[in-house]
């Protein structure tokens, strides 16, 4: 087979042809350009904290964060840099490379970027990668991140342009380029995907990843969520997708965008693991780990390792500017002990 080449010209019908392929064949193709740009046993791990959940202004149909969903999420402010710090700590003992940090905002005052600032610092200083979701960014907002030793931002287009104002209504899906503009300009790499299950159709899957596709550059994480449904949202009871479904969008995104890491992100703790694992062997090579997302549950470790274990997968080593090489989660078992409080930190059990 040729080797896979990064294109940014993708067709909406060119995709969906990808889509309708016989799922064999679907898979095939795309483990074959997977096996091209990445080694087909490595995942990597990242862990998420929310460091400032819920009373979001936003209407993201999805969103157990949004104010006006009655979903029973407690809302908390911006987290101190000790407790964040205390939270990557167990992270990177458990065997996490990236951190990644998420507030419920539309868009953070100057005043919020200058504490979030200071929080990524210090995780940087740990020698974790670091990646955070804040909402919107403006220019100026990126370049004091990205000097901060901010490395990734995450912001998701979510779903196909014709089909996002169904989901979203308070902001536009060209705010969403225009941040991730922002964030390129500033020199960081982009953490960018969307939701399947919200009641899209194929064609809007399609949609979807034929947008990150022709972004100027590929996302270089691609997260690629399945609705987890919250009661109180609008999308509570959407008709739940086939998980070969939820498979054929991984591959078909593992074949549209080769180098990035895609992410099986949101929705594993109610995803069978035979289905997971038929997303790693189409593409999906880089996880959430820890109890918690959000707000919402994930596998617990102890499962994930397991899962690991089964399918003789590793996960992705960072290497330090000392050499030194990330703990891995399959050792280092009593550091990730779980404190019980569902949030996968190792502290005061
Ligand atoms: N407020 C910021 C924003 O929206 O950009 C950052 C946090 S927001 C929770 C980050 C992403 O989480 C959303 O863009 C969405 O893709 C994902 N997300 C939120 N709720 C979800 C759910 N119930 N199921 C799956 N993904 C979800
Ligand atoms: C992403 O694409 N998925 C993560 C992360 N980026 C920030 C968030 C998933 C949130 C799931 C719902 C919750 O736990 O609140
Ligand atoms: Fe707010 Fe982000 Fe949730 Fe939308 S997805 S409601 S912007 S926290």
């Amino acid at each position: 087979m040729a080797e896979a080449v990064i294109r940014h010209d993708w067709t909406r019908d060119e995709v969906s042809a990808l889509f309708a392929l016989p799922f064999n064949e679907l898979m095939y193709r795309a483990h074959s350009v997977h096996r091209e740009h990445h080694d087909p046993n490595a995942v990597q791990v990242s862990t998420l904290l929310s460091i400032k959940t819920g009373g979001c202004p936003e209407d993201c149909a999805y969103c157990p964060q949004a104010a006006r969903y009655d979903t029973g999420v407690q809302a908390q402010k911006l987290m101190s840099v000790d407790a964040v710090l205390e939270r990557a700590k167990a992270a990177k003992a458990a065997g996490a490379s990236r951190f990644c940090m998420g507030a419920a905002w539309r868009s953070p005052k100057d005043r919020d970027v200058v504490k979030v600032a200071e929080i990524v610092s210090a995780v940087k200083g740990l020698g974790l990668e670091t990646c955070a979701t804040l909402g919107m960014l403006s220019d100026t907002q990126a370049q004091s991140l990205k000097a901060a030793g901010l490395d990734y931002y995450n912001h998701n287009l979510d779903t196909a342009p014709e089909f996002y104002g169904e989901v979203i209504h308070t902001r536009q899906y060209q705010d969403r380029l225009d941040t991730l503009e922002h964030v390129r300009a500033a020199g960081m790499k982009t953490c960018c995907g969307g939701i399947v299950g919200m009641g899209e159709s194929r064609d809007q899957r399609a949609g979807l990843l034929q947008t990150l596709a022709n972004l100027p550059e590929h996302p270089q994480s691609v997260p690629i969520n399945q609705l987890v449904q919250v009661e109180g949202t609008p999308l509570a009871g959407t008709e739940a997708l086939d998980p070969f479904e939820f498979v054929r969008t991984i591959a078909v995104a593992r074949l549209l965008m080769p180098a990035s890491m895609v992410r099986l992100s949101a929705g594993r703790q109610q995803m069978d693991d035979a289905v997971q694992a038929l997303c790693f062997f189409a593409g999906a090579n880089s996880i959430f780990y820890g109890e918690k997302l959000l707000t919402t549950g994930n596998p617990d470790v102890e499962q994930d390792r397991a899962l690991f274990r089964r399918l003789d997968l590793h996960p992705l080593e960072i290497v330090e500017a000392d050499n030194t090489v990330h703990a891995d989660i399959l050792e280092n078992e009593t550091a990730s002990a779980s404190c019980g409080q569902g949030c996968g930190c190792s502290a005061a059990a």
